[in-house]
This record gives C-alpha cells, structure tokens and sequence, in this order.
C-alpha cells in the first residue's frame, strides 16, 4: 500500500467508525417505527426438506394437493408483510397438484415419474421474477416491460417442472437485476422477513424472503455478482453459485450474451442443505456430469482454509466484529466435529475483488447497462438522474447510479487492464491452493443486512460475493445463525472449478453445526 492510500484509509476508517452509529440511529428513525416479523409457522408441512416433502407425497402420507394449498396460505400470510411475491398461479398450481395426485394414486408410476426423473414430484417451487414463468409477469423490475407476460418457461423451470415440480408464483427482483436491494417502480420494495425495516437483499431478494419465510422451500435464482448468495446470506437460507457454464441461463432478463455469459449462474436456494444437491442435477441437466454429484465424498479427508476478510478494500465495509467472530466459532466446531485443520490464509490479491469485478464486467463487449435500462435505446443516466429529483424518473437511484458509474469506469482504461491481470493471477492462486480437495470460508458480506436505502451508502460491499463471479468459481452460501440484533449472519465456502460437490456436502456439515435455517419467531 502506499502512504497515501494508507492515509485515506485510515480516515474513511475513523469516519466510518464514526458515521456508522449516527447513520444507523437516522434510519432506524426512518424505518424502524414500523418494524415486523413474519407470524410464527403454525404448519408442520413447512418445516420439512423439498427431498423429505416429495418423499411424504410418493408415499401418499399427505397430498400434493395439500402441500401447495399450505404453502399457498403461507404466502397469504407473509406477502402482506414482505412484499416478495409478485405474480401468481395459485389455482393452476393446485390443478397441477390435484392430477398429480391422481397419477400418484393410480398406483404403478410409468418411468416419467420415477424417483430419479422426477425427484420433486408434487413439490411447489418458486422463482426470482426475471425468469420467464408461463403466464406470470416477466419485467425484471423495469417500468417498461411492466406488462409482460412470459408466453414460455425458461429452460431451467422447464427442468423444474419435469423433475415434477409445480411453479407456485414468481417473486421481486431489483430495477434489472442489478442492485442488492430488491425495490423497484413495478412492484416497490421487499421487506425483510425478520425485520421488515431491513433489506433482503438482490436481485434474488423477494426469492430469499419467501424461501425464508416458510412461503416456498425450493427456489431458482441466478448469480452475476452475488444475487443469490447475498440475499441469501441476509435471508439466512442456503444458496449455492454454480461453477460457471454448468446451469442453462436463457429465459431470463436481463439475458445473458456474450458479455455475461461466464459470469451471470443460475443455481438453487433453499432453506434445508439436503435439497442443494438434487436441485443443482436438475437444474444442471446433462452438462451436470461434469460435476459428478454423485460421487461420494468423505469431507473429514478435505483441505481446509479461513480467511476473514479482503485484507482492507477502502472502499468496501470492514467485516464485522460479530461475523468475525462466528466464523471462528464455526471453525473451531468443524476442527472439533471432523478432526481436520484450518489452516488461515490471506490471499493478499481479494483486496481488489471490487476492481477485478468492474473491470472484468465493463470490457467484456456485449448490451450495456445504459441500453438495458432503455429497453434497446440507450438512456442518458445523468439526464435520468435530474428527471429523478424531481421525481419523474421511471428508474431506481440506483440504477441510475450504475448507469453513471458504467460510463465513469470507460474513462480508466490502464486501470481496468491492471485489474483483470490481477483477477488472472488469482485465478492461478485459488487453483493451486484449492486443488481438488481444498475449500476457502470467507464471509458472505462484511455487514448483516441494513435498512432499506442503506446499501446506497456502502454501494461496493457486494465485492466480497461479486468476486467469485468473476473467478468463475463454485461457491455455498451458509446461514450460521442470528446476530444479536436477530439479524441472519453467513459465509461463503469456495471450491476450486467443478468442485461443486465438495461445497456442497461441507454446507450439510455447517447446518448441523450451526443449525441452519432459523424461523423469525419460534412457534
Ligand atoms: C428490528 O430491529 C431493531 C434493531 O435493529 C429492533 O429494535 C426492533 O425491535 C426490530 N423489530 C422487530 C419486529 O424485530
Ligand atoms: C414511464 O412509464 C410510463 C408507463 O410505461 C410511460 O407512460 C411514461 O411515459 C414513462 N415516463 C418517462 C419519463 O419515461
Ligand atoms: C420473457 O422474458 C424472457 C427472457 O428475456 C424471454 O425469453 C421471453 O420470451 C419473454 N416473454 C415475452 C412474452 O416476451
Ligand atoms: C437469449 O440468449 C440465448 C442464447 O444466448 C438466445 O438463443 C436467445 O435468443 C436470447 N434471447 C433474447 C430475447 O435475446
Ligand atoms: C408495493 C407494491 O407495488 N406491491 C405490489 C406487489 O405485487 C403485488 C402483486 O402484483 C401487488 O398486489 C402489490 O400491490
């Protein structure tokens, strides 16, 4: 570092120190007046695993007919509090479940049906908004697409759907997908369902909330640099980023081109760890192969490493004290439980995540944000900015913000090639120090989740997720309990490329040691 990076640093240190309390009393102020919780669960059907539920229907011990008739009524309940659905079929959900029941009922299952083809049968499942879901809107949050209706299932619902899966309803996104609060002018904004004053996070933010709440128990969300697994984090569900190139990511908007392509993932969120790994297969399809799911692993016989924080990017939040302190805790509990070292590492190069990011998405050609945001015609961000303060923008602020910022990072260029050098190098670092065994914890953000509006004072913490977007590789979101504020906290458990198995079957491991998913109030 130089001295005068040192120097600024420390001054945005202090201020931040400063600032943080001050800003936090303000908003409270603003939003807190009305703070809620989702009512307690009353409904045993919704404690239960996605792979447990689909078992309970092929026995016949309840009804699929049931089960989404429950998780109907949930949504019901929660919506009016959280704002997280936004478009439904709930009578065409039930017919679905009903003829289910009757195929189910009929007795012998022709090979369609099977436990492996159709693992999720007569389970209901949701997805973010952005996903094309016959019949249900297909926006992604921008005002001018607030009339669309997807005339056809994106592929990966279409997978859902044969693994027999029933599409409940689609669930709020932020303005394109681009920010990590789930607001925008179609819908308005997703509370947080164990605090409806805070953020749920985005773009896959209205999906956490209902997951969450007890409202869906498998989901579809997709990932360009943290919209799964930061509202995940700040949702306290489980939510697992592919390794990129894996999950088909067409049939939804903003859709992928050759810009996104390596970057944006689609992969599942769920409350239970146990339905990570059959929804990844089905989301995955035949391209899922080269994951080997299936192979069984002994995760006492894993590298493991811990690293808890980017090393001190000035313009990102430092991580905090009570974060810091349960990822030790669950460091000390998997050494315990498995018998294994974790071994502390600093990856010195994490401290540019926030540049390797912008500069790895701004130079890879394909639609700009600016486009995106017009429908096809780019908009002036900056004329858009004043139409907003005086409120007569169709946009979010922060949209409008990444619209400006997009034309800022054009001026930098030998900034931006510095950057993605970096990103390459560290590409090569993760390889060697992963291998094919070794997974990294890392926090998922350095904060639990703010107020609403919040996020517009600390724009950049999405690094700590945003990052592995860019590296390309497989990461597990993990719930590891409430904060003192009630608040979920959670970390990140990297692999190595195509090492999505082994993430996966270590976050069953932290569920049992930390004890997973909590409901808002204990019924
Ligand atoms: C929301 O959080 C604040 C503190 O962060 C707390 O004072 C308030 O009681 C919480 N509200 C609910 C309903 O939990
Ligand atoms: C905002 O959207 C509405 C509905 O799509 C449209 O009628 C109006 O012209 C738009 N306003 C601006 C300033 O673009
Ligand atoms: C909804 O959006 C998806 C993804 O962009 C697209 O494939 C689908 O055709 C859209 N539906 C309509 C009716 O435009
Ligand atoms: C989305 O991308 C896929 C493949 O990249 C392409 O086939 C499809 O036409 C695209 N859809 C739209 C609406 O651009
Ligand atoms: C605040 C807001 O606009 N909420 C809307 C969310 O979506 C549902 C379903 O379309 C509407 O009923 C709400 O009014």
């Amino acid at each position: 570092m130089k001295t005068w990076q040192r120097i600024v640093s420390a001054v945005l240190g202090v201020v931040g120190f400063v600032l943080k309390p001050i800003t936090n009393c303000i908003f409270a102020l603003i939003y807190e007046r009305h703070a809620r919780k989702v009512p307690p669960i009353t409904d045993s059907i919704l404690l239960q695993s996605g792979t447990s539920l689909a078992k309970k229907i092929r026995k016949r011990e309840v009804t699929s007919e049931q089960v989404v008739e429950t998780f109907i009524n949930r949504i019901k309940v929660i919506n009016p509090i959280v704002n997280a659905v936004v478009s439904e079929r709930f009578e065409d959900a039930l017919a679905e479940a009903r003829e289910i029941d009757s195929i189910i009922g009929a007795g012998k299952l022709d090979e369609r049906y099977s436990e492996v083809n159709a693992p999720f049968l007569g389970v209901p499942f949701t997805t973010k908004e952005a996903f094309a879901v016959k019949g249900l809107s297909n926006s992604s949050g921008l005002k001018s697409r607030s009339t669309i209706i997807a005339d056809v299932d994106a592929p990966v619902i279409k997978n859902v759907r044969k693994a027999g899966g029933i599409p409940l309803c689609v669930t709020n996104v932020s303005e394109l997908c681009m920010w990590w609060e789930s607001a925008n002018t179609v819908y308005g904004r997703t509370g947080n369902p164990y605090n409806n004053s805070r953020i749920v996070g985005g773009s896959s933010g209205g999906e956490a909330c209902t997951l969450s709440a007890a409202g869906s128990v498998i989901g579809v969300g997709s990932d360009i640099g943290g919209s799964i697994r930061l509202p995940s984090m700040f949702c306290g569900i489980f939510g697992h980023k592919p390794t990129f190139g894996i999950v088909n990511n067409d049939g939804q908007y903003p859709n992928a081109t050759a810009k996104e392509k390596d970057y944006l993932v689609t992969g599942p969120m769920c409350r239970y760890a146990c339905d990570l790994k059959p929804m990844l297969k089905i989301l995955a399809g035949d391209k899922g192969a080269k994951l080997k799911l299936d192979q069984e692993e002994d995760i006492r016989k894993l590298r493991y490493f811990t690293m808890e924080d980017d090393g001190g990017d000035m313009l990102v939040n430092s991580v905090d004290s009570e974060i810091r302190a349960t990822q030790r805790e669950l460091v000390k509990k998997l050494t315990e439980s498995l018998g294994v070292t974790v071994q502390p590492v600093q990856l010195s190069k994490l401290k540019y995540s926030l540049e390797m990011w912008e500069a790895k998405m701004s130079t890879c050609g394909g639609t700009t944000f600016c486009e995106l945001m017009g429908n096809g015609v780019p908009v002036n961000p900056y004329l858009e900015f004043i139409k907003w303060l005086v409120g007569l923008s169709n946009h979010t602020l922060p949209a409008i913000s990444l619209g400006m910022t997009e034309k800022l990072g054009r001026l930098f260029p030998e900034k931006q090639k510095k950057a993605i050098s970096i990103c390459e190098k560290l590409k090569e670092e993760f390889q060697e120090l992963l291998g094919d065994n070794g997974v990294l914890i890392y926090p998922t953000q350095p904060r639990v989740a703010p107020y609403h509006n919040q996020p517009l004072l600390m724009p950049f913490n999405f690094a700590y997720t945003g990052v592995f977007n860019v590296l390309g590789l497989p990461v597990t979101q993990c719930p590891v309990g409430l904060n003192s504020e009630g608040l979920p906290m959670g970390i990140q458990l990297v692999g190595s490329l195509y090492s999505d198995r082994l993430t996966i079957a270590v976050a069953q491991e932290v569920e049992k040691l930390m004890g997973g998913w909590q409901p808002q109030i204990r019924g």
